[in-house]
């Protein structure tokens, strides 16, 4: 089944924020922020402003009718700055006009009266002057201490790996008006509407019951709207309640660089030992997480950064210790793989070390050590199963690593200005929110007496396909054309504390709550269908319900209008919660993923030495998808990942000046991967797998783990700029910009 979205979005018909048709005497809003980084604020003047044409009303925290404040897991973030402002692009007060040009006019005649203050961008000088968002946090296994002991070699290094703008093709926005009674209805483009309506609710000083929150989709999220999609909304909200107008705030693209988060930094450090038959037998690692000027995500992205630190490898002994660091810089969010990414880079990066101090192929540290049956990982779960090691043995022997390590050799061993380079890169990431407690959904679905069904769930369509999978839970399960089944948007009204789609796990949590309401109402149905065809057992398929001898039949649309005529509910609502998981923190261990997805990838380069950049030929990946129930979605899923995976260690290079000033602030400045530099061969390989019992339709997550196969990209990179310059001494030290690369090429050698 195509992804139902397919036509209308390459034809221009969905509908985003921005298309919404606009009532009459809609308001338009824009935020505005101080040029420092940290400052005092003594005075905004805002009197010229207000004069200017077609400017209805500036707020700030003034006009705030309950607290001002949107923090999501700590109380800690003002929607409008008050005394302080603590990062470039905090919004001071919104302005409301006419249209935007009478906004951004009027933006250019408020100035500031402010005291500078001490500008922190870096998070290890954060952390030494213990500005931290959350305590510190470590996860033991076994005693590096004593393994220490039993290591022939021990290496140690610095990893950095920078952050990520989302780009995603949508920009944030919200769309607010007043209903009666003091309600409010907000049409939002974010990953969490839950979360939206309650930041509404503690800012307008409402009741959840008065704030309806709608999505119908977003132009891409990407984590960048699972809490950062919330002051806009807010921002709305509020000036629909005070201006009784609706207000409708769109950011343009570089005010949203400058005034979002993005995937954190961090800097690591790293100790690894191995024995001489190349088996791991201890790590410690410290992590130092650029959470930036507030808490937002970031308590969260650093649990899942301690969770995948070992990736997809059992070591016996580990110390996993993470700092969330405070700076002057926007609070960085949730970006696909949320932390975990970041993790999984340092020990790619100190088993690459490791292999070249001993002088071994980085693969060979890397299969031996990967996870298996039984194995325990620092968190506590134990792994039940043997993926790791089937993908990356599909893996080798389908994509023919041998060869592949073969033909590379030979060809560097013949050129000089172009080297190759390669990496084989193995995943393994946990699904479930790592805090317990937000694995639940609910689904709503009606069946009219015309025989057509609606479908409401918590998902948001974001781009990933959930509501073609949704589609396709209700039409398998009614045994019904999927024509008949629509999906609707994600509303707070019809489903109620929703967790954020996110995590990977919207298709899990809302399919499984789906296919629980689904079944609740064949059941009601089948027992009518029962007594007309005459039978105890019945099949739907085909639109039609027939007896289990097969002779006769019914229409869907018939025994619909049956069931109604015989007062039998068509309505339900259901609720499921994901068995078995836990996590005790006191303890630091415990079982909170559902379960892992794997996969193995092997990519190739070719590095042209005279210029610095790089091309990738392939990359071929051997993904374990479960039992897919939709491949052209979860291809999409892969292809789009990997892609944003390479952008992240390649392309991409966030950069903040020493003042915390956004300096790669427009896509002009900002390079993201293009049809250019996507891999000139993609191979997605389906790993032989049972799936889980906790997938929907035993059909895997896939919207966050194949952006770490991008991760080999880095290391690909590094064997090529190596077979060049062997000397060269190497930082890790993503993204690999062509310009980085370069210098490493010519660090202690002429071409
Ligand atoms: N795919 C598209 N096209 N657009 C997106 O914004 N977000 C990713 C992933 N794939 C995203 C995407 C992220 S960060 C997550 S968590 C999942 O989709 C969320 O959707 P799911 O839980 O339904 O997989
Ligand atoms: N969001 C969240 C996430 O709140 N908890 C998680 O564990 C998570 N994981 C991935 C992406 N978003
Ligand atoms: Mo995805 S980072 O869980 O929105």
């Amino acid at each position: 089944m195509i992804n139902i979205d397919a036509k209308n979005h390459v034809t221009g018909k969905s509908i985003y924020l921005d298309d919404i048709q606009e009532i009459k005497g809609t308001l338009f809003a824009l935020p505005f922020d101080l040029p420092n980084a940290h400052a005092n604020i003594q005075v905004i003047n805002l009197a010229e402003a207000r004069e200017m044409p077609g400017i209805h009303a500036i707020l700030t925290h003034e006009d705030i009718p309950g607290q001002n404040q949107i923090g999501n897991i700590f109380p800690d973030e003002p929607l409008f700055a008050e005394k302080e402002v603590h990062y470039c692009g905090q919004p001071a007060g919104l302005i409301l006009g006419e249209n935007e040009f009478f906004c951004r006019q009027a933006r250019k005649k408020i100035s500031f009266v402010y005291d500078p203050l001490p500008v922190i961008t870096c998070p290890r000088e954060a952390q030494s002057k213990n500005m931290l968002i959350s305590p510190s946090r470590t996860l033991t296994l076994g005693n590096t201490n004593d393994a220490w002991k039993s290591c022939e070699h021990i290496i140690e290094g610095t990893v950095d790996v920078n952050g990520q703008e989302h780009i995603y093709l949508e920009t944030q926005g919200a769309y607010s008006y007043p209903k009666e009674d003091g309600s409010i209805y907000v049409a939002s483009s974010t990953q969490a509407p839950t979360a939206v309506q309650r930041a509404i609710s503690v800012v307008l000083d409402l009741p959840m019951h008065k704030i309806e929150v709608d999505v119908v989709r977003l132009g891409g999220g990407f984590g960048g709207k699972e809490d950062q999609a919330t002051s806009w909304a807010v921002m709305t909200a509020l000036a629909a309640k005070h201006t009784g107008k609706p207000v409708k705030l769109t950011l343009h693209r570089m005010d949203d660089m400058r005034m979002t988060g993005k995937r954190h930094p961090y800097s690591s450090d790293f100790k690894i030992g191995l024995t001489n038959d190349l088996k791991i037998l201890a790590y410690e690692v410290t992590h130092y997480q650029n959470a930036g000027a507030s808490a937002d995500l970031s308590p969260a992205i650093l649990e899942r950064t301690l969770f995948h630190s070992t990736n997809a490898y059992f070591i016996p002994n580990v110390v996993i210790t993470a700092h969330s660091c405070k700076t002057n810089l926007p609070p960085n969010t949730a970006f696909r793989g949320f932390g975990g990414p970041q993790g999984q880079f340092v020990i790619e990066s100190a088993i690459v070390k490791a292999a070249e101090t001993i002088g071994v192929s980085p693969d060979e540290i890397q299969k031996r050590n990967l996870v298996k049956d039984g194995d325990e990982f620092p968190y506590g779960q134990v792994m039940k199963n043997t993926e790791a090691m089937n993908s990356w043995n599909a893996a080798e022997k389908l994509f023919d690593l041998q060869e592949v390590k073969q033909r590379i050799k030979l060809f560097n061993e013949n050129h000089n200005r172009f080297k190759k380079g390669f990496a084989v890169q193995p995943i393994c990431f946990g699904i479930s929110f790592t805090n317990t407690m937000m694995n639940n959904a609910r689904a709503l679905v009606h069946i009219y007496r015309d025989g057509s069904v609606v479908v409401s769930t918590g998902a948001v369509e974001m781009g990933q396909g959930v509501n073609t999978k949704l589609l396709q839970v209700a039409s398998d399960e009614f045994g019904i054309s999927p024509a008949r089944v629509r999906i609707e948007s994600a509303n707070t009204l019809r489903i109620a504390n929703t967790s954020p789609t996110a995590a990977s796990s919207g298709a899990d949590l809302n399919g499984k709550a789906l296919k629980i309401a689904c079944t609740n109402l064949k059941e009601r149905l089948t027992k009518v269908a029962a007594s007309i065809l005459e039978s105890e057992e019945v099949l739907f398929a085909n639109d039609r319900i027939s007896n289990a001898a097969g002779k006769k039949e019914i229409t869907w649309e018939e025994l619909v209008m049956n069931a109604f005529q015989k007062r039998v509910s068509l309505s339900e609502h259901s609720h499921y919660a994901t068995p078995l998981i836990n996590f005790d923190k006191t303890k630091e261990k415990g079982h909170p993923f559902a379960y892992h997805v794997y996969g193995t990838a092997v990519l190739e380069v070719t590095l042209d030495c005279l210029k610095g950049t790089y091309h990738f030929e392939s990359v071929k990946i051997m993904h374990d998808f479960g039992k897919s129930m939709n491949i052209s979605v979860d291809h999409g899923q892969v292809e789009g990942g990997l892609v944003q995976g390479i952008g992240w260690l390649t392309l991409e290079e966030v950069i903040y000046d020493e003042k915390g000033k956004l300096l790669s602030n427009a896509l002009s400045n900002y390079k993201i991967p293009d049809i250019y530099s996507v891999p000139d061969e993609i191979v997605i390989e389906h790993l032989d797998s049972p799936g889980s019992d906790f997938a929907i339709n035993k059909s895997k997550a896939v919207g966050e783990p194949p952006l770490m196969y991008g991760l080999g990209a880095y290391f690909a990179i590094r064997m090529a700029v190596k077979a060049f310059n062997p000397e060269s001494e190497l930082a890790f030290d993503a993204p690999y910009t062509p310009e980085k690369v370069l210098m490493d090429l010519y660090r202690n050698r002429t071409l």
